[in-house]
């Protein structure tokens, strides 16, 4: 039953495996990235997104919010493109067509609320043969479509905490807690997919059961907005590694570490805001090239 490895992943592997830039990239190579978050009562979590994704690296990134939400979030992200979508009682009012959009991979969940309209639109995007990181909001429906995500063609990654964890999986937070290996290898095997199980020491476990634990990261991280900062940097990175689970450690590391170095150098763990590691990912970067 315990027969897939379990490895912690460290500073070496993360040097090994961060790919390097070609000389002759364009913003093209770096991935296309789409966004989808939002809502009137959550306006920062999809800044905080995309801002990272920015930082790690994705060449092109496009925001679909909610219209009503629109001006305000483009007057934050010049470098990013829109997509403002219909909007109902502040949130998205149901699915949207990517068809036509060219994208790379898909981000999904953080600020989208929990209408019914968001409850359409995460079935709907799911459906899409598209790389797809499903966060936040996103996770909170997904018993509405997780038969879907079987059929799924594309690689599929959930970056819960332990709520969100104990929710999909019908458990307590504390029987996840108890069994952190045991619940995430459940999740990942029994729907082909990554599972990111966050908290001090983030498992990253593979469609197959493998499992990678992170040594990254400190309490500074225990506030509003660092997981959707996550959800940027894992999806970036998404599109920039040959191996996901690579992808997924990596951007779990340099997440934490962002966090690591803010303490080292001026920071306390009590003062350090979801902006912050944002503006920390160079220097997470740059310890590692
Ligand atoms: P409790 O009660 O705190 O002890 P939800 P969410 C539990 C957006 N944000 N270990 C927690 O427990 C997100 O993107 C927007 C154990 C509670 O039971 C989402 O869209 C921001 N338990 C939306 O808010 C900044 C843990 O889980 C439940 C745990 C809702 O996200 C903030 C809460 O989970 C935020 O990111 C842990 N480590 N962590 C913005 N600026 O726009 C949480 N729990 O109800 O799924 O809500 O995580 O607050
Ligand atoms: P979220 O709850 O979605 O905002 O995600 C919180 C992020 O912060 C995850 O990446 C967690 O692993 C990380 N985090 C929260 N609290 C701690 C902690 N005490 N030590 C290390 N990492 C933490
Ligand atoms: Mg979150």
């Amino acid at each position: 039953r315990n027969a897939a490895p379990r490895f912690v992943w460290e500073e070496d592997d993360v040097v090994r495996t961060l790919p390097k830039r070609k000389r002759s990239s364009h913003k093209g190579t770096h991935g296309k990235l789409l966004v989808v978050g939002g809502s009137r009562a959550m306006t920062g979590a999809v800044t905080l997104t995309a801002k990272a994704a920015l930082r790690s690296g994705a060449g092109l990134l496009t925001m679909a919010v909610p219209d009503d939400i629109y001006s305000v979030v483009a007057n934050r992200v010049p470098e990013a493109m829109y997509y403002p979508c219909p909007a109902r009682d502040g949130a998205f009012s149901g699915a949207m067509d990517v068809s036509a959009l060219d994208i790379d991979a898909v981000a999904i969940g953080p600020g989208l609320g929990r209408t019914d309209g968001v409850r359409d639109l995460v079935s709907n995007i799911v459906r899409q043969p598209v790389p797809l990181v499903i966060d936040a909001d996103a996770l909170f429906f997904w018993n509405e479509y997780a038969a879907l995500i079987r059929e799924r063609k594309a690689a599929t990654v959930v970056t819960p905490h332990p709520g969100e964890m104990a929710r999909m999986l019908g458990l307590s937070i504390r029987d996840i807690e108890g069994d952190r290996f045991g619940t995430s290898k459940r999740l990942a095997t029994e729907y082909g997919i990554y599972v990111v199980l966050k908290g001090p020491y983030t498992i990253v476990t593979t469609p197959d059961g493998s499992q990678y634990v992170n040594t990254t990261g400190n309490p500074a991280l225990a506030k509003g907005g660092s997981g959707d900062v996550l959800t940027g940097i894992v999806s970036a990175f998404l599109m920039q590694h040959h191996s996901a689970q690579e992808a997924i450690s990596n951007a779990v590391w340099i997440h934490g570490k962002a966090a690591d170095m803010l303490v080292e150098r001026g920071h306390s763990q009590w003062d350090v805001l979801a902006g912050d590691l944002i503006e920390a990912i160079p220097a997470a970067l740059s310890y590692v090239q």
